[in-house]
């Protein structure tokens, strides 16, 4: 079976982005593949964070992969912390990671900027070799990301290629290892619709944990008056509706070659759109109801093209309740069984481990370090 690895980061409240865009998708890989997903704890240092509250989101993040129906007994579930390989593996391959690689990254380039620079530390800049160390410690094939994460993932497999150049082959079979590829290189796996879910209140920035607005996202743990809420508040635009539009027309007079210009005025009524690029927030309230009710783009659009706004936000509020009720109902039940939780996670972290240091060893022997 191939290997399949991803991650949330506990930085926040998960949102709808999180889970079309990734834990959603996950759901299904697990019956296809040898599935591996830990929440990713140590990347959500990499900005001024609270201590308190980064334990508390690490247990309801996972609480909410198992209430989403990632089942333990298919994937390894674990807390990236505890699998201690993936910070050791990391200072192994920040050797081989030229500093410019790391400075070209977009969402270093945006977070930093964000931030500030008092509030930059070195591991926003080198948080992408960590998550080199995730994905490459299982030997992975495929990593589910959204958009925003392929840069990332390209780095992952720039350095991969470059440590199995450097130190595998016949210069690790000298070292008495079995030759051959250290890493194998993943490939992306991008999902076709919730790859890339828009804000609320900006139709073209992603929806995000870090975002100031809570309004700007829907958390799978809203309650339903809160959703009721976000929804009728968020952002929309003009263009339904009937409105008017000067036209031209030029017609010949009877038994004349002289053409006139007439100029009037029409009643032009247009309707929701989902592949307008001027209508962002369309497309993305659009493709929400899409794959929350499991329709296709046609269904979608000939159901709800001649709604008006506030019809289609009722339509797409009642969706949205009626697909996250039971995960909300999943999590309460989890989250009221600490024991429960804590077992699947130390047993997620033993089965990583096993494979997590199969590969560090190869790499410690490969990159010449005297072995215990
Ligand atoms: N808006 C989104 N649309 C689709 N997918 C998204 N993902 C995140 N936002 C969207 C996907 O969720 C997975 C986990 O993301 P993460 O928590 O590791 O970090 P992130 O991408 O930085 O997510 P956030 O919510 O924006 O967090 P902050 O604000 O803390 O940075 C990834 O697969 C990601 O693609």
């Amino acid at each position: 079976k191939k290997r399949v690895v991803s991650g949330v980061q506990p930085t926040g409240m998960v949102h709808l982005g999180n889970y079309l865009g990734a834990i959603k998708n996950w759901v299904a890989l697990q019956d296809l593949y040898e599935t591996f997903f830990f929440i990713v704890d140590l990347h959500a240092i990499t900005l001024p964070y609270d201590a308190p509250e980064l334990s508390k989101a690490t247990r309801s993040t996972a609480a909410i992969y198992l209430a989403c129906g990632i089942d333990s007994s298919k994937a390894s579930i674990f807390v990236q912390s505890h699998v201690r390989a993936h910070v050791e593996l990391m200072w192994l391959l920040s050797s081989s990671t030229p500093i410019g690689w790391l400075n070209r990254m977009i969402q270093f380039k945006e977070k930093s900027r964000k931030a500030g620079d008092e509030n930059v530390g070195v591991a926003l800049l080198t948080y992408p070799v960590l998550m080199a160390s995730d994905i490459l410690l299982y030997q992975s094939d495929l990593v589910p990301v959204g958009e925003d994460q392929t840069q990332h993932l390209e780095l992952t497999r720039e350095i991969a290629e470059r440590v199995n150049n450097l130190y595998g082959g016949r210069k690790w079979k000298k070292l008495g290892g079995r030759g051959g590829n250290l890493f194998k290189v993943p490939e992306a796996l991008i999902p076709l619709a919730g790859a890339r879910v828009m804000s609320l209140t900006d139709g073209l920035s992603k929806m995000s944990k870090s975002a100031a607005s809570d309004q700007s996202r829907i958390n799978l743990l809203d309650p339903k008056d809160v959703i009721v809420n976000k929804i009728k508040r968020c952002k929309t635009d003009s263009f339904p509706g009937f409105s008017l539009k000067l036209f031209t027309s030029t017609f010949s007079l009877p038994n004349s070659s002289i053409r006139k210009k007439a100029h009037g005025i029409e009643f032009v009524y247009s309707s929701l759109e989902f592949d307008n690029p001027e209508r962002p927030e369309c497309r993305n309230l659009f493709s929400i109801y899409q794959i929350i009710t499991g329709k296709t783009k046609e269904e979608v659009v000939s159901e709800c093209q001649d709604m008006n706004w506030g019809t289609f936000k009722t339509t797409l509020t009642d969706a949205l309740i009626e697909h996250l009720q039971p995960i909300q109902a999943r999590y309460e039940e989890i989250m009221s069984d600490p024991g429960y939780l804590d077992n699947i996670l130390l047993e997620g972290a033993g089965k990583a481990s096993e494979i997590a240091d199969i590969t560090l060893n190869n790499v410690y022997q490969a990159m010449g370090f005297l072995r215990r």
